[in-house]
């Protein structure tokens, strides 16, 4: 039986969405986070990186959320859920699927772990410092770039119901996880069509089975 590697709070959320679309069986093993919200060195056992997810099939154990989406669409997606058909649609499909972990949850990242930085323990005298270094750093690298990400995807979503295709993929699946993360730390109210297509995921009967599996993204 397919075993999903599962984080709490994570992207494997993604992945659980996905085996419930495509109805095949698995299991899940879940793991806690750690006290500095880690994955515990348990995960280490799985895959060397010890992150999730992780998708254990058979001897196949798959690290990367897209690769382990390509992988089921691939191997079980008998009745094409995860990928959709027509040439446009699987270059925006490959696009997505890319663009989630190549150009999204970068930027994400390096927003969240900046504006930690100066809630860090460090001498008082420290802090106005390090507050205003990050401060420069969100305003002069890291906004301008995530307005360029977050306007695309807007403009894309104005353009189309799904990412791609004319019905709900993997790649949907897929950007799922940063847009969710988004809306925790920004107020998305002037994008419409964000809004809009985070309601419809939430809708979706194979997300809403996965979130009572594996639960849903939360801030930290
Ligand atoms: N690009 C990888 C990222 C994997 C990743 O960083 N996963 C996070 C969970 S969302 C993780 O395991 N974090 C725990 C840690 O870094 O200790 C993917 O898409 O699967």
């Amino acid at each position: 039986m397919l075993v999903l590697h599962h984080l709490e709070n994570s992207r494997s959320q993604r992945i659980a969405w996905a085996l419930e679309a495509i109805g095949v069986e698995y299991e899940v093993q879940t793991y806690l986070r750690t006290a500095e919200q880690t994955a515990p060195e348990s995960l280490k056992r799985i895959h060397p990186l010890g992150h999730a997810p992780v998708l254990q099939d058979g001897d196949i154990v798959l690290a990367e959320s897209g690769a382990i989406l390509e992988f089921l669409a691939d191997q079980y997606d008998s009745t094409r859920v995860l990928k959709p058909e027509g040439k446009q649609a699987v270059i925006d499909y490959r696009y997505w699927l890319h663009f989630a972990e190549g150009s999204f949850m970068p930027l994400l990242l390096m927003l969240l772990l900046f504006r930690k930085i100066p809630q860090q323990k460090m001498p008082f005298f420290v802090k106005p410092i390090a507050r205003s270094i990050c401060k420069k750093v969100e305003a002069s690298f890291i906004a301008p770039r995530l307005n360029d990400v977050i306007n695309l995807v807007e403009g894309h979503l104005g353009e189309q119901k799904w990412f791609a295709g004319d019905q709900c993929s993997a790649a949907d699946m897929q950007m799922s996880f940063p847009l969710l993360a988004l809306k925790e730390v920004m107020n998305l109210s002037s994008y419409p069509n964000i809004t809009r297509w985070i309601t419809m995921i939430r809708s979706e009967p194979a997300y809403q089975s996965a979130a009572n599996r594996v639960g849903e993204f939360q801030a930290f």
